[in-house]
């Protein structure tokens, strides 16, 4: 199949001749072909990845490389006046996650089809997804994310359900996309929507009548941290979730032959955090109303489901009310009675315990009725056997293992960085697409100044290449020759972006004074925050308001730029992370489970500045002292601190002239010009009175270690050794290897 004659049976015209949005058409319906002819696995036992969000990305470049024919079709496409950007422009971005999790979990997908594994992934159809990020006199406001049109990737099945909730039932539909494997087989995602879903709820902002569940239940993926009232609208959507979810589950395993007593020699459910967790109780009821005793139908399920922890944040452990639970669900909560019951009888421990005070525990369910529970990182595993989750490793230690995260190098590095990925490729052949360990091989080269010429090449074009974009796009005037600094997540007092900004605002008084940098620096800022969270959001308001002091100051923007791109998105990350220089990842210790940005810019040739925190301290065992800069306090003495209680975040300011200037400009008159008083003092006073996640105590060393940093940058030849080190050594932080272990160790396909 060509596109040409893709296009012609479509349109019955040439390439030239159809405007963009046909091509891309074309171009969906041809891929779906290829996708349909390949086979998927037909195993026994299949694994099912049951999950709220599934960050997909675009899906175009991304399938046509998986299939083979990216090459031809850009060589079609080019013969007619045409070009692939114009063409991966048209497609909108399903924004159908918050961010890591949901990132993780397409890339798991991209790699069980590649490694032609038996999975699919369960979720949900949002339609408008996560907001849409928009700035407005340099605040945060949230819009409507449409990305369903008329002809999508979502393929309808004749799959429905009723789904009975407490007073009401609803029609449910599952659509499909197809996960095409890396020169292999395809497997499905499966997103579960209403029939009676109404866009029309919706207007120009992200309200909508929370109360009508009949037709706004698919229409948004509830962003985290958020106000009240959509918390049971949530309830319910984790329940439609996981009924569809446990139906499927079962319905294919009878019709594979399984009589249900056998369902663990059928299926395996990996529960993605505790959203899904009422898969557990869904399936006990389910079993049972097909004919299974309680008592075998919960030993069925605790055979078949696993758990996977990816925070330590207490606030971000679920736990629902029972009253929302009694009106939501009503026919679950007899089941998780009991299921608390039987822990009770046998458990002393009452901290384990599944319902208290009027909660429900849902990840102390997972753990008591799962067979096994998994953190994302070295780090983040100990911490939960040894302090988080101690009380649960002391019943059952066997249950618990660490799977450190990965990420697809088919989307993080051959589809937005061809020009790497091909020099690799020019330097030790094509193995490593299929297994990247073989990335080491690079090592050979590390005194080869070609090369390290090469690699600087690609950099700095990556670089030209943001920059345009970003001009175009958001009108950014980029100076392609600074040192590219970016911090790119969704934004949590956690991971610190306001860190960054002090050391911004640091930075602009050193230039001030006429301490200039050797080479000029460019602070990129990308972030979503949660709409009712409010310090986040102040955050986003000081560094807008940077950007436009900084950016606009004629002393200092020659040396130093901020940008804080809009929307950032799975579309932007893939512009930004092969452009970066250096990676922040400035997480307080102990707080960042794994992370896959870290990974992603690695892979791409950045170097990080980083805390000891989740997956940076497997990154910096890999590369070695000379090729990451780390700093700050590590988790064990931000653990011990958060156990004494006697963080005084006011020492520190009084105490250290630097940081007192950063944290006062805050509320000087030259922000409050251009800012909003009420956001900025509200900011002041969180830092100066709590400062909950210890910036001040970690300021000085970052400072010092982002300036040896940016020292060491000026010698580009050391550089480039750094940069090919850390691309040399990202092998293991493809998501093969980490699905490879889940199945080795959890699913056994
Ligand atoms: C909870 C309750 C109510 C509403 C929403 C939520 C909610 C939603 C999303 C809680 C958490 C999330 C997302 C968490 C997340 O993305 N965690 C990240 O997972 C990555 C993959 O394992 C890790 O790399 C990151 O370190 C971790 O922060």
């Amino acid at each position: 199949m060509t596109l040409s004659k893709a296009v012609s049976m479509k349109y019955n015209k040439t390439i030239e001749k159809c405007s963009n949005e046909e091509v891309y058409f074309a171009l969906l319906d041809m891929v779906k072909q290829l996708a349909d002819e390949k086979c998927s696995n037909e195993g026994k036992k299949k694994l099912y990845y049951i999950s709220a969000e599934f960050l997909i990305g675009k899906l175009l470049s991304n399938n046509l490389i998986n299939l083979g024919v990216y090459d031809s079709v850009k060589s079609e496409l080019e013969a007619s006046g045409k070009s692939m950007a114009e063409i991966e422009e048209i497609e909108p971005e399903p924004s159908l996650g918050n961010g890591g999790l949901g990132r993780l979990a397409a890339c798991f997908l991209d790699s069980i089809a590649t490694l032609g594994l038996n999975g699919d992934g369960v979720g949900l159809n949002y339609h408008l997804g996560l907001f849409k990020q928009v700035f407005d006199r340099n605040l945060q406001k949230e819009t409507p994310n449409p990305w369903i049109e008329q002809q999508s990737w979502l393929t309808k099945t004749d799959v429905t359900n009723t789904v009975n909730f407490g007073g009401f039932a609803v029609q449910s539909r599952m659509y499909d996309i197809d996960v095409v494997g890396y020169n292999n087989r395809t497997t499905k995602l499966h997103l579960f929507d209403i029939e009676s879903v109404d866009e029309g709820l919706v207007g120009d902002t992200i309200d909508f009548d929370k109360s009508q569940i009949e037709k706004n239940l698919t229409l948004f993926l509830y962003p985290d941290d958020s106000d009240d009232k959509g918390r049971l609208l949530r309830v319910y959507q984790q329940y439609f979730m996981v009924c569809n979810g446990a139906k499927l589950i079962l319905d294919e395993a009878v019709a594979k032959g399984s009589d249900l007593h056998d369902l663990a020699d059928y299926a395996a459910v990996q529960i993605n955090d505790t959203h899904p967790s009422m898969v557990i109780p869904e399936l006990i009821r389910q079993l049972m109303e097909r004919g299974i005793l309680m008592d075998e139908a919960i030993e069925i399920v605790s055979k078949v489901c696993a758990y996977t922890n990816h925070t330590i944040l207490a606030e971000a452990l679920e736990k629902w009310p029972m009253d929302f639970l009694n009106k939501a669900v009503p026919q679950l909560m007899p089941i998780i009675r009991e299921l608390d019951s039987r822990i009770r009888l046998k458990v002393s421990d009452e901290s384990t315990y599944i319902i208290k005070d009027g909660l429900v525990h849902m990840a102390h369910m997972d753990i008591h009725y799962g067979y096994s529970v998994n953190g994302v990182a070295y780090l983040h595993t100990e911490i939960l056997k040894n302090s988080e989750l101690n009380n649960f490793y002391k019943l059952y230690p066997e249950k618990f293992n660490n799977k450190t995260n990965g990420i697809t190098f088919r989307r993080w590095l051959m589809a937005c960085n061809p020009e790497l990925s091909n020099l690799v490729t020019e330097l030790i052949g094509d193995g490593w697409k299929k297994d990247a360990d073989e990335l080491e091989k690079l090592g050979k080269y590390i005194d080869d100044d070609a090369v390290l010429d090469k690699v600087l090449a690609v950099k700095d074009q990556k670089k030209r290449e943001l920059a345009a974009y970003l001009k175009n796009k958001q009108g950014m005037d980029i100076n392609e020759n600074s040192i590219f600094d970016i911090q790119v997540k969704r934004l949590h007092e956690y991971k610190r972006q306001q860190m960054n900004a002090l050391y911004v605002i640091h930075k602009y008084f050193e230039i001030k004074e006429g301490k200039l940098p050797k080479t000029p620096i460019t602070v990129f800022f990308g972030a979503k925050a949660a709409p009712a969270y409010v310090i986040a959001k102040d955050i986003i308001h000081l560094i807008l308001c940077l950007q436009q002091i900084i950016n606009n100051d004629p002393q200092v923007s020659p040396y130093l730029k901020v940008f804080m791109v809009e929307n950032y998105n799975v579309t932007m990350a893939e512009k930004m992370i092969p452009a970066c220089d250096i990676s922040e990842q400035i997480s307080l210790a102990s707080k960042e489970a794994s992370g896959t940005g870290n990974m992603k810019f690695m892979l791409n040739g950045a170097v990080t500045l980083g805390t000891m925190d989740g997956a940076n301290v497997e990154i910096a065992k890999l590369v070695g002292d000379d090729n990451i800069y780390t700093f700050g306090e590590d988790s064990q003495t931000v653990i011990n601190r958060y156990e004494r209680g006697d963080y005084k975040s006011i020492t520190y300011y009084e105490n250290n002239e630097n940081l007192k200037r950063a944290v006062d400009f805050i509320v000087s008159n030259e922000v409050m010009k251009v800012g909003c008083r009420e956001n900025l003092e509200r900011l002041y006073n969180e830092l100066l009175n709590k400062d909950w996640f210890m910036t001040f105590p970690d300021f000085d060393a970052y400072v010092e270690t982002r300036e040896k940093a940016y020292d060491d940058y000026a010698d580009r030849k050391a550089w480039a050794k750094k940069m090919l080190v850390n691309i040399s050594k990202a092998g293991f932080f493809s998501s093969d290897r980490t699905i490879r272990q889940y199945n080795e160790d959890i699913w056994k396909l």
